[in-house]
Parts: structure tokens; sequence; C-alpha cells
């Protein structure tokens, strides 16, 4: 079982929002799965919550809402449509750019973004920018190399190693961690990064429960 402070699994679906201003209101903390069409999104968050809950599908294009999850009323999981898909109508296109582009610069929840990249082939221009974006934004962002599965350890761990290089040069506060929905790969890393997100450093925690203990001594 997953070991997390957070209970993922207890997510449960809210709405589908065409634009943000069908989301939920704009208190709490969020965190989005963002990412190119077909990353694996919508797998990532499914392997998360140990759920179906958001819809999966080999037709790159599949996400076109702003689909939210709760995990209790002031904790948000943000499935986001994914960019970068070229045979989508230009009008369509236009509309998820628009409503993708507001949802990242007006939403004040959103504290953490995880960009999930395929992990052969990560790091393209959409991405970079996102990333660039974010680091500018001082959002944290968690860089999932996905389908992980697909490669040899070596090549795995060569692309991880290759993506941190990289992003090193953004001086922001990236995390870098190879995942797979299908066999679990990176699920604990994900999970200690959202808990942080949602809750704070674990020494924070700590601190606080110690705190409380202090209080109420042991009889
Ligand atoms: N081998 C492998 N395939 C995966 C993995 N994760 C996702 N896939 C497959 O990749 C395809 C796309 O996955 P989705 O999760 O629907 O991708 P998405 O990013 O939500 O896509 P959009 O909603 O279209 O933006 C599906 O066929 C998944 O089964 C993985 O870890 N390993
Ligand atoms: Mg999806």
């Amino acid at each position: 079982m997953l070991k997390s402070r957070i209970k993922y699994n207890t997510a449960s679906f809210v709405t589908s929002a065409p634009d943000i201003s069908r989301l939920p209101a704009d208190t709490g903390i969020e965190v989005a799965f963002a990412g190119r069409s077909n990353a694996g999104k919508s797998s990532a968050l499914n392997t998360l919550t140990d759920q179906k809950l958001a819809r999966t599908s080999k037709t790159p294009g599949r996400t076109q809402l702003i689909n939210t999850f709760e995990l209790d009323a002031d904790k948000r999981l943000i499935d986001l449509p994914g960019y970068g898909f070229a045979k989508v109508p230009i009008e369509m296109k236009k509309k998820w750019q628009k409503s993708l582009g507001e949802y990242l610069q007006k939403r004040q929840s959103l504290k953490g973004i995880v960009v999930l990249m395929d992990i052969r082939h990560p790091l393209k221009d959409l991405d970079r920018d996102l990333i660039d974006w974010a680091v500018g934004s001082e959002i944290p962002v968690l860089a999932l190399l996905t389908k992980a599965d697909k490669l040899k350890q070596g090549a795995r761990k060569a692309q991880v190693l290759q993506v941190r290089r990289e992003l090193s040069s953004l001086e922001g506060d990236i995390t870098v961690h190879a995942f797979s929905s299908l066999k679990g790969t990176g699920l604990p890393e994900v999970a200690k990064k959202l808990d942080e997100w949602f809750l704070g450093p674990i020494e924070m925690q700590e601190a606080e429960s110690e705190s409380e203990s202090d209080q109420q001594p042991d009889a």
C-alpha cells in the first residue's frame, strides 16, 4: 500500500469545466497535472488515487476539459487538457489553449504543477515553456518522465539524469523522477512531493505534532 500522509485514494470527482469560470471556488490548495497530449496525465492521476477517476485513451486529446478531483474541502487535484496535439481542429485548439493559459495564470490556489513527459521524448518546446513559466511564477514543478516501463533501467536512469541536468540551469524548485502508471514506478516519490505541497515539509509537521504532545503529556 502507498505510504503517504494524504490518502490519495479518497479523491472524488467534482467537476469538468470548459473554462476557469466553471471551476470550484479558488480557495485552498490545488495541484495540476499538465503535459502534452497522450503523455499519461490521466493515467498518472488514476495510479496515484488507485481509482479509475480520469478517462484515459489511446487517442491523444482525450481530456478536453479541466477535470477536478477533491481530496477534501481545500485540497484538489486537477487533470488539465493536453497541449501540442496537432490533429485537433484549430478552433478547438485555440479554445483549450485559452482555458489552459487562463487556468495557469489566474488560479490563485495552484501551488504545484506536475509536468508529465514521455521518457522517450521529454522537454519539447511547449514543456519547456510551461516549466519556464512555472519557475518565473515561483510555482514548484514535479517533472515526471512517464511510461518508464518502455525503457531498460540503464536508459531510464540516463534520461532522468539528462533531464535533471538540462533543468538545473533554470534554478527553480524542480524535481525530476521516472514514472510508470503500469508498474507503479515513482509513485512513492509523487505522493511524497504532493504531501509536501499540500501539507508543508515533513519537518514542519513533526514540529507541530511535537508541540501538540508537549501540551498533552502522557498520563
Ligand atoms: N506503457 C505505458 N503506457 C502508458 C503509461 N501511462 C499511460 N500510458 C498509455 O498512454 C496513453 C495515454 O494515456 P493518458 O493517461 O490517457 O494520457 P493523457 O496525458 O491524459 O492524454 P490526453 O488526455 O489526451 O491529454 C494510453 O494509451 C495509456 O494507456 C505507462 O506508464 N506505461
Ligand atoms: Mg487525459
